[in-house]
């Protein structure tokens, strides 16, 4: 029955479900000495890093990531980002450099002009404006516990320099995988971010949302993490912005008869080794089940990941028979995926059919891999359904809007009579008044 078995994928994939294990009790942490729920656990991080500032945030370092960090330390100095930068593999700075380029022309085609619209009539005018302004500071987390990721630095910083936001902040755990990692340091060096602090974990969600002393606050905290990082965002949205509770990654694929189940395979195995992740085939071309199957077997068995990724795809992953290309649409919805790859002789076609998809990949000849490295867009997605309503990360995101509004005094004069009423009718009579006193007697 593939629609209980939607709800339960959508269930284990989603940001509540993330917080119980696989056998479906919710997780403890012995922290305290008493038993935690992970949302305790990270109650109490922020509330003693917004209490204890800076001592709290390196006294949880070296008991959740077993490094003892000192006010010195646990910032990057500009020598380590230099010389990570100087050590750097020239093909991979190259490489940066060209990302780079295809970011920024996305991202910067994205950006909204401001807006005008004007309301004139004789005498009277009215200016109405909507104005766009970056953002002043953003956290960035990048995570580094399972594996290392320069590409999430690029897919998170890129987007909001291109919207114009000076100051970057990049929090990153004290690991091999992260902040002592020299290819994520050299593309920090690479971007110009030179304000990197080696901690993680709910506590580095906690030190950029509250401030402590040597890191002050930002506006919005964005990029993924551990399930510590993402309840973490949780609890601090409101005092400050967050992108999204990211949870594991994921991608359909929808398929038909012209689909090659060797690379159908691969597109699933590859989003599957982020473990946790997951992988899910629909297809309306029944042999194909059987071939990608095969294909899965043959291809974990050969991969460095393949373990890792077996597990994932066991717990998250499915192969379905759907009747036609309608009901795999109506599938595809119901999960609402992160990534959804196309992999169909006329994609478009398909596409017109669905609603709900972080990022769409359109064709056999475009995996996951490109939206995730190299396009342009981010890969920074909405994941666990929340595609239903929730967009990927964008250059946009790092805007805030205000609305501009002037009057002169004919136009005043004309707009009077509605203002007053409105404020008449909610008892509001220094509203009333801050009109009526600006307008002339005759
Ligand atoms: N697929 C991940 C992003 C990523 N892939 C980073 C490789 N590196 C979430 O969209
Ligand atoms: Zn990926």
């Amino acid at each position: 029955n593939a629609t209980a078995l939607f709800s339960e994928l959508r269930e284990k994939l989603s940001p509540r479900g993330n917080v119980v294990s696989e056998a479906g009790r919710q997780r403890t942490i012995e922290l305290f000495g008493a038993p935690l729920s992970p949302q305790e656990v990270v109650e109490k991080i922020c509330n003693d890093v917004r209490n204890k500032g800076r001592e709290a945030l390196l006294d949880y370092s070296a008991k959740l990531d077993r490094k003892q960090l000192t006010p010195d330390t646990m910032r990057v100095s500009a020598e380590e980002l230099k010389a990570a930068h100087e050590q750097a593999d020239p093909e991979y700075l190259a490489t940066l450099r060209r990302i780079r380029e295809n970011i920024i022309e996305f991202q910067s085609a994205l950006l909204p002009e401001d807006i005008k619209v004007l309301r004139e009539a004789g005498e009277s005018r009215v200016e109405l404006r909507q104005r766009y302004l970056p953002l002043k500071r953003v956290g960035v987390c990048i995570p580094g516990g399972a594996a290392a990721y320069p590409s999430t630095l690029l897919m998170t910083a890129i987007p909001a320099q291109t919207a114009g936001v000076k100051e970057i902040v990049v929090v990153v755990p004290p690991t091999d995988f992260g902040g002592y990692n020299t290819d994520i340091l050299a593309a920090c060096y690479e971007l110009g971010i030179t304000e990197i602090y080696r901690v993680g974990g709910a506590q580095a969600v906690a030190a950029l949302a509250y401030g402590v002393e040597g890191i002050e606050r930002v506006d919005k905290i964005v990029g993924p993490g551990n399930l510590f990082v993402a309840l973490a965002k949780r609890h601090v949205f409101g005092e400050v912005d967050i992108d999204s509770i990211a949870g594991p990654s994921e991608v359909i694929v929808l398929a038909d008869e012209t689909a090659n189940a060797e690379f159908i395979a691969s597109d699933l195995i590859s989003q599957a080794e982020h473990s946790p992740g997951s992988g899910v085939l629909i297809t309306w071309h029944a042999p194909l089940i059987e071939a990608v199957r095969t294909a899965l077997v043959n291809q974990l068995n050969e991969l460095p990941r393949g373990d890792l990724a077996r597990q994932s795809l066991l717990d998250y992953g499915a192969l379905i028979l759907a009747h036609d290309e309608d009901e795999a649409a109506r599938y595809t919805d119901l999960l609402a995926p992160e990534h959804l790859h196309i992999s169909t002789a006329d994609p478009d076609q398909q596409l017109a059919k669905i609603q709900n998809a972080g990022a769409i990949f359109m064709g056999h000849y475009t995996p996951v891999a490109t939206g995730d490295y190299y396009a342009g867009p981010s890969h920074v997605l909405p994941t666990g359904g929340t595609a239903r309503f929730a967009n990927g990360l964008c250059s946009i995101d790092f805007l805030k809007r205000s609305s501009v509004i002037y009057y002169n005094q004919a136009g005043l004069q004309a707009d009077a009579p509605g203002i007053t009423l409105l404020a008449e009718k909610e008892g509001l009579t220094a509203h009333a008044a801050s009109v009526t006193i600006r307008l002339q007697e005759d």
